[in-house]
């Protein structure tokens, strides 16, 4: 361990990067031929053999793989060990029957606590730091993905997880945390529950937050330093290519850094999906180059991103991607949990509904809020009152089990909601962030 970062490659030569990226890229290509079949198949159909891929300019030769592509090896179609090996699975958030399922070696935790290590010593944490965890501990990568990056670097994780404000708050005051890991959301809640408990957040030791699992802006970011008294650092992952810290804001806030040893980034456009120009924006691609039980190629992780390989001020040379400003699919993330309109859909079509609805989400007091507006047949309409608010509840309940998170349902008369000639406007999200 070098004192300026916690690994040498942070520092590396970008010769030094892509030699490693090369040899990593062809173990890699070699493993998931070997021992993927969805993979093989793939490969056999376009006449690529492993040893056409030598180095990572070779990568653009490999085919894509997406979610659908998870979904339908659920749960373990891709993975390229037996599960003897596996030590860890974990699932993303709120997707309908068929969740995306991940699952890791030991070694593919230890890498990937090295880059939650790595993240929370760019931001100044050191031994001696207490780091409170306010992730969800469970399937979500989040909790126990920035809890390892914390004991993987020396300092003490507090994991608290998410929930009860109050005490979550007592917990910062009595063990004084140095950093937070939080979603942005869920760090302006802490700050208000703050205010109206009558704390002055400056008398707590707390200095900084690793923030991420979902879009925030700098509007936010300011809003949450002023509140809060913190410094408010952006953290990016997802949990096909492993959790939080594929990419971390150092204190030179120009950017995230990616581990790019282990996850190989490119930048396609999402429709030609040919790669775009350095510093363009387009959909953000993982190829990973260092994981044994799930090293997925190509990954499309419909994140719309850009890449930067200036040398960052605080010295690293990994590459920087931009803050995610969009999703080139349909993709909602509400409360931290991922929502698909075509999941609200499927619940509203398999209670005997109409398929006239709407999504409205917003953000009332820091919390996203999500009401779907359901229009009622002419049959329904005429129900009693009683009957209409069973429905409801009906509704709610089934939305609550199928996407993991509350939702409001409000059922509208006949023929309400507006009619377009093209793409219904499913969703409306009043959210300013
Ligand atoms: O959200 C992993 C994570 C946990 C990241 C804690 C950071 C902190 P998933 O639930 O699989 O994993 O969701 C991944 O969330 O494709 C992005 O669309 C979005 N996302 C994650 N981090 C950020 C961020 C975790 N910093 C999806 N800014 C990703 C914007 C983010 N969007």
């Amino acid at each position: 361990m070098s004192d300026k970062f916690l690994s040498k490659i942070e520092g590396a030569s970008r010769e030094e990067i892509r030699e490693e990226q090369s040899r990593r890229l062809r173990e890699t290509v070699k493993r998931c031929y070997e021992n993927i079949p969805f993979y093989q198949k793939k490969f056999d159909e376009i006449g690529l053999k492993p040893e056409d891929i030598q180095t990572i300019d070779d990568i653009t030769k490999l085919p894509f793989t997406t979610k659908q592509d998870l979904r339908d090896n659920y749960p373990f179609g891709l993975f390229a060990v037996t599960n003897d090996e596996l030590v860890r699975i974990h699932a993303s958030s709120g997707t309908t029957g068929k969740q995306t399922v991940v699952g890791y070696t030991k070694g593919d935790i230890d890498r990937w606590a090295e880059c939650a290590g790595r993240a929370l010593y760019s931001i100044g944490t050191r031994k001696g730091d207490k780091v409170h965890v306010s992730y969800g501990y469970g399937l979500f990568t989040g909790g126990l993905g920035m809890h390892y990056g914390a004991e993987y670097m020396g300092a003490t994780a507090i994991p608290a997880s998410t929930g009860n404000t109050k005490r979550q708050i007592s917990l910062l005051q009595d063990f004084e945390a140095d950093i937070i890991c939080c979603t942005p959301s869920y760090a302006l809640v802490i700050a208000e529950t703050m205010k109206e408990m009558g704390i002055d957040p400056k008398t707590l030791p707390l200095r900084a937050g690793y923030l991420g699992a979902e879009p925030w802006s700098e509007n936010m970011r300011k809003e949450i330093e002023k509140t809060l008294a913190i410094k408010a650092y952006d953290i990016y992952g997802l949990s096909e290519i492993a959790g939080p810290g594929v990419a971390y804001e150092c204190e030179a806030q120009e950017g995230m850094h990616i581990c790019e040893d282990y996850f190989y980034p490119e930048i396609i456009d999402p429709d030609t999906l040919e790669p775009v120009k350095e510093g363009e924006y387009g959909e953000l691609v993982f190829t990973c180059i260092g994981k044994e039980a799930l090293p997925l190629l190509r990954y499309r992780t419909r994140d719309i991103s850009a890449l930067s390989y200036e040398q960052c001020s605080c010295g690293r040379t990994l590459v920087k991607m931009t803050k995610p400003k969009g999703r080139s699919d349909d993709m909602l993330i509400i409360r931290g949990v991922n929502v698909f309109p075509s999941q609200v859909e499927h619940v509203i079509l398999s209670l005997g509904m109409e398929p006239n609805y709407q999504i409205i989400v917003d953000r009332v007091n820091n919390l996203d809020t999500m009401t779907v507006c359901v229009e009622m047949s002419d049959e329904v309409f005429s129900d009693s009152v009683k009957k209409l608010e069973t429905t409801e509840r009906n509704i709610a309940t089934a939305m609550q089990s199928t996407l993991g998170i509350a939702a409001k349902v409000k059922l509208v008369a006949p023929r309400s909601l507006p009619r377009t000639e093209g793409k219904a406007q499913r969703v409306i999200d009043k959210r300013v962030i």
